[in-house]
């Protein structure tokens, strides 16, 4: 009975282990001992009044003075997003594994030069996409159709630093390299990949779910100090030739980020 006992034991530690792995970008971990809580990135120290949603779930709720918060049960893949003002906007896709457990999500201090183009949820394509696809379970809103256009305007130093683009987090990619990381359950089709333009020109295609996304803007499509343009287009459904499917995506908290 003792050997069984510390056998249990020992495979419990073992999981413990696993489970405290990086969740994303480096910057948000499992913490067992302690409620879910958020903590500024850089000296670990709570952040209070902190904005924690799950917008499929319609819920909001705010971090105590000891920056911790309680969600609910989820189901399936989510996206969770933390807004604090003087901070970057942050989210994660969580399940119902992750959000067992208690989280600590590490928040970074906004940079003078960040520019926030969304810090919400929004959805590309048209509403028609399969209960399989890598987002089916979370989508709620409405899509705004398969195209995602915001100008803004960059400051006159911007091309002095790196910029980036930042995609907080995107679901429902149905990509075949998604479907061969088993992101979906598609089995007999996938979609081209959404495609990011920047003043016109394509920077990059997203081929995976994820979060944290970075990418590098060409220093030569920016113009400093004036107004600059990113869209996003949703991909399409390859193996549908009677009509244009849209690869249905959610995106959350887009900005582009300086360093
Ligand atoms: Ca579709």
């Amino acid at each position: 009975m003792k050997k069984i006992f510390i056998t249990a034991l020992f495979l419990i530690l073992i999981s413990f282990q696993a489970q405290a792995a990086t969740v994303s970008g480096g910057v948000s971990k499992i913490d067992l001992n302690n409620a879910n809580r958020v903590v500024d990135s850089a000296t670990n120290t709570p952040v209070g009044n902190a904005k924690v949603s799950l917008p499929k779930y319609n819920y909001s709720t705010y971090t105590d003075e000891y920056g911790t918060f309680n969600i609910g049960k989820v189901n399936g893949p989510t996206i969770m997003s933390v807004e604090k003002e003087g901070y970057r906007p942050f989210s994660l896709t969580i399940n119902d594994t992750i959000a067992a457990k208690p989280m600590v999500l590490g928040i970074q201090k906004s940079n003078i030069a960040d520019v926030i183009i969304a810090s919400d949820v929004f959805h590309l394509g048209d509403d028609n996409y399969s209960e399989h696809s890598s987002g089916a379970d979370t989508f709620r809103l409405r899509s705004t159709g398969p195209y995602f256009t915001k100008t803004f305007t960059l400051g006159p130093d911007a091309k002095l630093s790196k910029n980036y683009l930042v995609i907080g987090s995107i679901i429902g990619v149905d990509t075949l390299m998604a479907r061969s990381m088993g992101q979906n359950k598609i089995v007999n089709s996938y979609a081209s990949p959404p495609e990011i333009y920047f003043n016109g020109a394509k920077i990059a295609e997203i081929q995976l779910n994820g979060d944290n996304q970075k990418i590098k803007i060409p220093g030569r499509l920016i113009r400093p100090g004036g107004v600059n343009e990113v869209t996003i287009k949703a991909g399409r459904n390859l193996m549908q030739k009677a009509y244009v499917d849209y690869d249905d995506i959610e995106i959350a908290n887009l900005s582009i980020m300086s360093e």
